[in-house]
């Protein structure tokens, strides 16, 4: 059972009562709670939690709190721009922006040809935009250009999924970390990350002691805190650890030998490729004791049930791919999957990643369907009514690939919809300067650092605004319906791309229009039918029976199913030639293999156990960069800020840039708490106040991602390197090689950031806009300790970890 009690977590303005509350989902990070948006006067007033959904039993976190604070911003976008001759953004009406938009897409395919329109969209929107995306971008535009910011994010779970199982789609779901002896957490963070799941992990653990928590993080992170067993290893020495473990279970014979054989292929070739990683070796390169790993080893060969989840510390660095396929092995040669409380998690991040993955908006075809396979494009030909030669074929082109092809020139029309490249691309100064050569179209409900180079912006309804589903980590479908009407003047990305095919007159083989549903409902019974017999089957979904079980996850292939919790319970894979989403890739390459290659692995349906070959990080520390640069999050913010910056509570908890540093490097340099140091790399170099501790490991730095303003030096990406791993084409982010300097020099404070601005900018009165924030009941991340920011934060002009008024 999930969780003990129901709590209803609940956030609203103090000032007004609530006239109606309205079903909804977080759009905030994959763990997919349900909440309800209370609404008054046609205005988001607050948000409370859901006490029936099952995945969070009435709590939200505090982004998950905080999130409606953006839609009542009043810098909300409320009209499409385009820039002039003058280099300036200018208003203009929807008809212009939309026609110019129209123009220069078939310009750009005339000049250019077809694969030169690029649509660049997120991981946050609806599964209803992304296959709307996915139908007018293949079948209208002719482009294989499509890729997401979900390339940063969740890429390396599809691609080890596929490599594995022959298809994408979680195995286990949050229910068995509900009923799992041993929980093991791989790069990643949810104390801060996925606040709600990390507490419903924790929950479990006080009352009953279970799971047994491994955290494997070069860094002491909150997580780790809680952890029975924390192997901080070395950053990029992830595919040695599994290499070794994976070994040793071998060697010890703690493996299930009548699964491999019955279910899997491969084994020798996996087998030979760990050979070399005694356990000596394991522990030379990963800077974990000896001991400490046979204690895993030990527990992962003993336990019963075993759920691993991953996220961006193995997606985001060295060899990602081959980590998570390293894990997929651990499982299978356990027989750990597809049985209650065990399976791999491969996580997602953002809201609705995986929606778009499903959906086709990035890479492969609608509804895992293979671009390679023939087969699979005449599928779509068919349901979609077009001659098979009207449909791309071939693999996917990623986000870097395509900054490399704005770079020749070969794009005309870039359109970037629900990110914010200029901040969360890695080495932003190439970004930049690609972005700044082609037209650039950006959709936004806010003015973000990538408007900078944007030619057209059009203004966009936020959540609670329009109607749609998401889904979430774990394949759950959730529904989120619309609270309130978007502020005069704007649009829902939904409708901008169905205004965009009409002006492009896309049509099917008959002459009809290529898109012929209006609303995101009709949208989603399109792609039911597309769905159907595939492994995402949503056939037994509809947009009331969401609501009514609060999310389904997929596949639900009768009409009468209510979902399903597990994948692979019968041991079948995805693997069978037609029925596959890829015929694989090689592993050091990235070549996508032919059918025939694949053919010839023989995996007929069954798990495919591919080698682990350990390649070192591709930048590593040298003389002149001698530390070790990881990026990634803190619990007050999401991603670029722009919807966490515009929360009064979580802006004031978390104002500034900052970088983590070890009490040992910071003594050899002859650093204090507060101080303002500098952090450079081979591509740019940023200026932030340091804090000082035991959470890194001594040689390495950690900055989070979250500050990209243009004219401050704090951004994270002017640091990382944008070399991506090859099979998933996800950029390393989580390594870099830097310095770190000292330079004494104090760091201004933004003299706006007081809470009476902030108040003012609202039109609330301090008091009000104290009370408006205060929450009812305390953050409880960690079961028993209370972690209450809120007024402290805000009564403290400087928050204790960030004393950059100090002058020095
Ligand atoms: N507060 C907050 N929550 C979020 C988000 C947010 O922006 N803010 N974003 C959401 C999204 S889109 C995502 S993708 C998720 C990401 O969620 P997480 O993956 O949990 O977050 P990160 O901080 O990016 O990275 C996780 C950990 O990887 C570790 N790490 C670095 N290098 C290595 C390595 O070599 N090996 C291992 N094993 N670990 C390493 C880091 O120390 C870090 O603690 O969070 C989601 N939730
Ligand atoms: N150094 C470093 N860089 C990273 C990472 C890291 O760990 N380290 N993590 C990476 C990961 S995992 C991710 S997911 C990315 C995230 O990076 P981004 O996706 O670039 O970050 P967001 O700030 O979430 O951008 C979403 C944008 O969509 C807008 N938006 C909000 N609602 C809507 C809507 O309904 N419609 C439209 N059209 N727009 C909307 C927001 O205002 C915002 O500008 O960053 C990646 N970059
Ligand atoms: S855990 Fe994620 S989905 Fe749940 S409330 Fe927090 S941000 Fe929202
Ligand atoms: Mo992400």
């Amino acid at each position: 059972m999930a969780w003990e009690k129901e709590r209803i977590d609940q956030n609203i303005y103090s000032q007004g009562e609530v006239e109606e509350w309205v079903y909804s989902t977080c759009n905030i990070c994959s763990i997919g709670c349900g909440c309800y948006i209370g609404v008054k006067d046609d205005q988001i007033v607050g948000i409370k939690g859901n006490g029936d959904h099952p995945i969070n039993r009435g709590r939200l976190g505090p982004k998950g709190e905080n999130q409606w604070h953006a839609n009542n911003a009043p810098d909300r976008l409320l009209t499409p721009m385009i820039r002039d001759d003058k280099g300036e953004l200018q208003a203009a009406s929807w008809d212009e922006a939309m026609s110019l938009i129209a123009r220069k897409a078939k310009e750009s395919i005339e000049e250019k040809g077809n694969n030169s329109v690029s649509i660049y969209s997120t991981g946050q929107g609806f599964l209803e935009d992304y296959y709307t995306t996915a139908k007018i971008g293949r079948a209208g535009l002719q482009t294989h250009l499509l890729d997401a910011n979900t390339r940063l994010c969740t890429a390396t779970t599809e691609f080890c999924l596929l490599q594995s199982f022959g298809a994408d789609g979680a195995p286990a779901s949050f229910d068995d970390i509900d009923e799992t002896d041993t929980l093991i957490l791989f790069g990643h963070n949810p104390a801060e990350t996925g606040t709600v799941f990390f507490e419903r992990v924790m929950d479990r653990k006080k009352r009953t002691g279970k799971p047994y928590l491994i955290v494997i993080d070069p860094r002491e992170t909150l997580t780790a805190k809680e952890a029975d067993l924390h192997l901080q290893l070395k950053p990029a020495s992830n595919v040695p650890l599994f290499n070794g473990i994976i070994r040793q279970l071998i060697k010890n014979g703690q493996i299930d030998k009548e699964f491999v054989e019955k279910y899997t292929v491969g084994y020798e070739k996996m087998k030979s490729s760990v050979e070399e990683w005694t356990v000596e070796k394991t522990a030379e390169a990963t800077g974990i004791s000896e001991s400490d790993i046979l204690t895993a080893i030990d527990v992962i060969g003993e336990t019963s049930s075993l759920v691993t989840t991953t996220l961006q510390g193995v997606f985001q660095s060295a060899e990602a791919t081959t980590a998570c396929v390293a894990i997929n092995n651990m499982h299978l040669i356990r027989g750990l999957i597809g049985k209650p409380g065990s399976g791999p998690l491969h996580m997602a991040g953002q809201p609705s990643s995986s929606a778009n993955r499903t959906a086709g908006g990035v890479g492969t075809y609608p509804a895992h369907r293979n671009p390679m396979n023939p087969l699979h494009i005449q599928q779509m030909a068919e349901l979609w009514n077009l001659n098979e030669e009207d449909l791309p074929a071939g693999p996917e082109k990623g986000i870097e690939d395509i900054i490399g092809l704005i770079e020749e020139d070969k794009i005309g029309l870039f359109w970037n919809i629900g990110t914010n490249p200029l901040v969360s691309l890695p080495n932003r100064k190439r970004v930049q300067k690609a972005l700044s050569k082609t037209f650039v179209v950006v959709q936004d409900p806010f003015l973000t650092e990538t408007s900078s180079v944007a030619d057209v912006m059009l203004p966009v309804a936020m959540w609670g605004e329009k109607e749609g589903t998401m889904e979430n980590a774990d394949r759950t479908i959730n529904l989120l319906r619309k609270a309130v009407e978007p502020p005069n003047n704007v649009k829902s990305d939904f409708d901008i791309l169905l205004d965009f095919a009409k002006r492009m007159e896309f049509k099917d083989r008959d002459g009809n229009p290529l898109i012929q549903y209006s609303t995101t409902e009709e949208c989603f019974e399109e792609f039911k039918k597309v769905s159907k017999g595939r492994p995402c089957d949503m056939t037994g979904m509809t947009y009331e029976k969401l609501q009514k079980l609060n999310g389904m996850r997929w596949p639900a292939p009768t009409e009468d199913s209510e979902g399903t919790t597990r994948l692979y319970s019968d041991f079948n894979f995805h693997t069978k030639v037609d029925d596959a989403q890829t015929y694989g890739k090689d592993q050091f390459t990235g070549r996508a293999f032919t059918r025939e290659e694949f053919e010839d692995i023989g995996a007929e349906g069954k798990a495919i156990l591919h080698p682990t070959v350990h390649l070192p990080a591709y930048e590593q520390p040298t003389d002149e960069y001698p530390m070790w640069l990881t990026t990634g999050r803190l619990v007050w913010h999401w991603h670029t800020r722009t919807k966490t910056g515009r929360s009064p509570m979580l802006h004031m908890a978390a104002q500034h840039g900052y970088v983590e540093v070890n009490k040992k490097d910071a003594e050899r340099l002859n650093i204090i708490e507060g101080e303002v140091v500098r952090v450079t790399s081979p591509r740019g170099e940023i200026e932030v106040p340091a804090r000082i501790g035991d959470a890194v490991q001594e040689g390495l730095l950690f900055v989070p991602f979250h500050f990209g303003n243009l004219d401050k030096k704090e951004s994270a990406n002017e640091m990382t390197v944008d070399y991506v791993d090859p099979l998933s084409k996800q950029p390393t982010f989580k390594q870099a090689a830097c310095r770190l300097e000292k330079i004494r020099k104090t760091h201004e404070a933004d003299s706006e950031d007081t809470i009476e601005s902030i108040a003012r900018q609202y039109g609330l009165s301090r008091n009000e806009l104290l009370a408006a924030n205060r929450k009812p009941s305390p953050y409880e991340l960690q079961m028993g300790e209370k972690v209450e920011i809120p007024l402290s934060v805000i009564n403290t002009p400087i928050p204790t970890y960030m004393p950059y008024r100090r002058s020095l």
